[in-house]
């Protein structure tokens, strides 16, 4: 089923009128609505009158997440505080997270774009879904639970965690459809076989997954263990959470909602167009959005792009699955986390060195896990044992508040880091993604 046929199914002319239209209208509206766009146009020498077409596009200028930073809280917002319904977090690259707010009509888009995703992965109205992304200031649950509403599912909100429980409600409940991220679903698998669940005889027929990168490998790991299909969602919360794209049975690539989040890929050293079919960064520019729209969002994802014709029959150009990043983020259990957060705890706690190292493991059962470590300073470093552990449990329970997630935090000696004379090498992924 296709969720929206008219919009997912246009030819390029039409699809390409609707874009130019929506654009317009756009630069328009967060010209007249927001100071940080007024600013923005103003520094780079655009009006308006400059966006003529979708073409235009390049002519405007860039957005990054330091600028959502550098306006916290609300600074970017196209509408006044009392029309924002909701409110959602993500991680800053140091102190302030990334916050985005969402007016009525956004939140509605949203449930579309979520119900699309839903179709592409073989949902239909009166299904049963179990949505165990984590429901909260993440976008994942919400996100999930309203196109799930939108689109007739019944839904199952039980966020992430209590995995138990997760398996005690699968199998009494007998839901047709997951959604968490990739590693939890094989965290799951570990949890049911040791529960002596026999996991290919389960009602879950469809996985939607997303939130942290996976490869084909592990697709055919998580389909052979639950005997489901396992599609990629991806999305962002800054332009709306969950619901940007979502790959069809056909497992070509993500078919992107372009109509309403018209895609670029850029050349992240020029920042030109990239060579159609070479992979480059993603920008994103909302162009229906009246809440907090952005202008050609750097995304930071690295995806190559597909503009033919897919065989589900859908016309929407496909992102393929996320490659990789342009700077150092990287997802723990669904977390986004930049090493910079944690150096900015490391440096404002007395008698650790800048020096540090984050190692993430992959459990056998898919749990990923974080190492901090940390060196000590000379001074420190003569302290009992007993003083260092209490020391390193401080550190993890600082940057826990920081990331929301457990972290391990090893002291180590003074100057046994590795030394860079060029980029440092803070992180040190062993996962298997
Ligand atoms: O992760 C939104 C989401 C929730 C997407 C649930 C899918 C399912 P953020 O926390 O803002 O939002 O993190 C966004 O996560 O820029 C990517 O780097 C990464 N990411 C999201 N989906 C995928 C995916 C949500 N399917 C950042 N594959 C993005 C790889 C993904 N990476």
């Amino acid at each position: 089923m296709i969720f929206n046929e008219k919009m997912e199914c246009l030819d390029k002319k039409g699809l390409s009128s609707i874009q130019s239209e929506r654009l317009i209208k756009t630069v328009d509206y967060v010209h007249k609505n927001s100071k940080f766009y007024q600013n923005k146009f103003a520094s780079s020498g655009v009006t308006p009158k400059n966006i003529k077409s979708i073409d235009d596009i390049v002519k405007l200028p860039f957005t990054i997440k330091d600028d959502l930073r550098d306006n916290y809280p609300f600074g970017v917002l196209s509408q006044n505080l009392k029309d924002i319904r909701e409110i959602h977090v993500s991680s800053g690259t140091t102190g302030n997270p990334t916050v985005v707010g969402y007016s009525k009509e956004d939140i509605d888009l949203w449930s579309e774009v979520v119900a699309r995703c839903l179709c592409c992965s073989g949902a239909v109205p009166g299904d049963m879904i179990q949505v165990a992304y984590g429901y909260g200031l993440f976008t994942g649950g919400l996100g999930l639970h309203y196109g799930s509403l939108k689109l007739g599912l019944t839904i199952i909100p039980c966020s992430s965690g209590q995995t138990k429980r997760q398996l005690k409600i699968l199998q009494d409940f007998k839901p047709r459809i997951l959604a968490c991220t990739p590693s939890y679903s094989l965290y799951m698998a570990e949890t049911a076989k040791e529960m002596g669940i026999d996991t290919k005889k389960i009602s879950w027929d469809i996985g939607i997954f997303g939130a942290e990168p996976w490869s084909e490998a592990m697709r055919k790991e998580i389909e052979s263990k639950w005997k489901m299909d396992a599609l990629d969602i991806y999305g962002l919360s800054e332009i709306i959470g969950p619901g940007v794209a979502n790959e069809c049975l056909q497992k070509e690539g993500l078919h992107i909602s372009s109509d309403v989040f018209y895609p670029e890929v850029i050349d992240p050293k020029t920042n030109k167009p990239a060579e159609l079919g070479k992979p480059g960064e993603l920008v994103i520019t909302t162009i229906t959005k009246l809440g907090m729209p952005l202008i050609r969002y750097r995304t930071r994802d690295i995806v190559t792009m597909n503009y033919e014709k897919c065989r589900c029959g859908r016309t929407s150009p496909r992102i393929s699955k996320i490659l990789g990043r342009t700077d150092d983020m990287f997802i723990v259990r669904g977390i986004n986390v930049f090493p910079s957060q944690i150096e900015e705890v490391l440096l404002s706690i007395e008698g650790t060195e800048p020096h540090y190292q984050l190692i993430v493991t992959r459990e056998h059962g898919g749990l990923d896990n974080l190492e901090v470590l940390v060196e000590l300073n000379e001074k420190f470093f003569s302290d009992e044992l007993k003083q260092l552990k209490h020391f390193e449990e401080k550190i993890a329970k600082e940057i826990e508040s920081i990331l929301s997630i457990g972290v391990k935090v090893r002291l180590v000696e003074p100057k046994s880091i590795e030394r860079s004379e060029g980029k440092a090498k803070r992180v040190i992924d062993k996962r298997a993604l």
